[in-house]
């Protein structure tokens, strides 16, 4: 028997529209920019990120009206089967339940006068579903896509009108959905900018000169929508709780060699950069060193320092799937990771895509952010990327996932031990749901198995996972039976 978690713990789910919903071409959606990413064979992939597409693979996808060869347009139907795939939320008992709001659906072009109806009449079918059966739900404004016109008419995230844009389509749900959705997050993984400019910014590479320059510069319009979308959260619902999202990188020195502890100081302060900015503020005085001497020049707004000041987030959410080695000296053998990859470490297992499983490293990384921000702390992905086989009883048992989340639980609960604020937890994809990395669904998350494979072949029909019977007993327990 372990100890329980504090009441009203929100324990739940998480996915993302682009990876979920599929209905790429309807309702009137416009065209998104995770519509343009193609399932790439393994064997053929240049690395293991899908993410880069080239300008080529865009421009052919752009081009392409069908369900061609982009996973990401069909997903996994949540469109058409919500109401199946709410009810089986609602029997694990779910708390919350994180998804993100297309922007296309609601603003097809992105610069539209109106919202598209159909688009917004969908989440609010969507939300009445979850209220049904008193989940919560937790909404991403942006989860790596935006409505492409943007990128052809204004190159991404790099114009500044993006943000007006942005902030209008925040508006149009708050005001929607202002008695429907308590919990707002602005921009998933809000570093992934740095590594992955076309999912997470709307940049194309070769039609930047400066890509370094053009990241940084669209970051800052990020940060300026965000704070601005705070703000007009806090005017249109009282009593919401808004928050940032960060990829968490947790990393270690390889050695206590000074010159590896500095080098993984530099590392981290390239992660806490994000939330210095979101949480504190202002951006820290490191990131002049950093932008001066990478030649960076950033272009404020007069009143941009008070926007990022006075608007400041409530929580902080994050993504934790592993922690990172760094090293000062020769690189050895690399693992990969979400986004970004750290060296080999020989404590750690890995997962069939060789990220390192490090449930301590989740009490550390609670411990590290709530003394350096003091705010309440929201688990919003975790999980266990794995391929699942179904045995010849027709059953998936899948107890790598439950000992993966259990630990992880385990150290959750250790942190809250030890002082920390965590406002609740959603386990990555609790239904199988396309990888945003390699635009597989048969890398697998879910507690709910959805019979398709990469190509799309499949019924879609969803079934029970042995991990969905145990998450539904921890929820049921509030922790204490894990
Ligand atoms: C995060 C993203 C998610 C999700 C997850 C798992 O970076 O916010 O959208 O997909 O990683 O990654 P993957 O799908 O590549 O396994």
């Amino acid at each position: 028997m372990f100890k329980e978690f504090p009441e009203g713990f929100l324990w739940g789910g998480a996915t993302a529209a682009n990876q979920l919903e599929g209905g790429f071409n309807l309702g009137g959606k416009g065209l998104s920019t995770s519509d343009m990413i193609p399932y790439i064979p393994k064997e053929e992939r240049d690395g293991d990120n899908s993410v880069h597409i080239t300008s080529e693979q865009y421009n052919q996808a752009l081009n392409d009206p069908t369900n061609g060869n982009y996973p990401k347009r069909w997903g996994v139907d949540f469109y058409h089967r919500y109401k199946e795939d709410i009810a089986l939320f609602g029997e694990m008992g779910f708390k919350s339940f994180r998804l993100s709001i297309s922007w296309p659906r609601i603003f097809p072009n992105g610069d539209d006068l109106t919202p598209n109806e159909e688009g917004l009449a969908f989440y609010d079918a969507v939300f009445d579903e979850l209220l049904k059966y008193n989940i919560e739900p937790v909404v991403t404004l942006s989860h790596y896509e935006m409505p492409v016109a943007l990128i052809e008419r204004y190159n991404g995230w790099t114009d500044r009108r993006l943000v007006d844009f942005f902030v209008k389509y925040a508006e149009t749900v708050f005001n929607r959905y202002k008695n429907k959705v308590k919990y707002w997050l602005t921009f998933n993984e809000i570093n992934a900018i740095a590594l992955a400019p076309y999912n997470a910014g709307g940049l194309l590479h070769d039609r930047h000169e400066n890509m370094e320059q053009s990241i940084y510069q669209a970051l800052h319009h990020q940060f300026i929508a965000s704070a601005l979308t705070v703000k007009a959260c806090r005017e249109i619902i009282p009593g919401a709780q808004i928050g940032c999202m960060l990829a968490r990188l947790e990393t270690y020195p390889e050695t206590c060699n000074p010159e590896d502890v500095l080098k993984t100081l530099q590392a981290e302060q390239m992660n806490f950069f994000y939330t210095d900015v979101q949480v504190r503020g202002k951006y820290p005085n490191y990131m002049n060193r950093f932008f001066k001497e990478n030649g960076i020049s950033l272009h404020l707004e007069p009143g941009d320092e008070e926007i990022l000041l006075e608007n400041t987030v409530d929580f902080i959410s994050f993504s934790y799937y592993m922690s990172l080695v760094e090293s000062a000296g020769p690189q050895g053998e690399r693992a990969p990771g979400n986004l970004f990859s750290g060296l080999k470490n020989p404590y750690l297992e890995s997962s069939d895509w060789g990220w390192q499983i490090d449930p301590i490293g989740l009490r550390v990384t609670l411990n590290k952010l709530y003394d350096r921000y003091q705010v309440p702390l929201f688990v919003v992905e975790n999980g266990l990327g794995a391929i699942d086989t179904i045995n010849e009883n027709g059953q998936i048992e899948d107890d790598y996932r439950i000992d993966y989340l259990r630990k992880h639980f385990i150290q959750m609960r250790e942190a809250i031990e030890d002082g920390v604020e965590v406002m609740g937890y959603t386990s990555w994809g609790c239904i199988d749901i396309i990888s945003v990395s390699t635009s597989e669904v048969s890398k697998r998350y879910g507690f709910i198995y959805v019979d398709v494979d990469d190509l799309g072949q499949g019924t879609f029909e969803r079934s029970k996972k042995k991990s969905f019977n145990w998450y539904k007993e921890v929820i049921k327990s509030n922790g204490t039976n894990l």
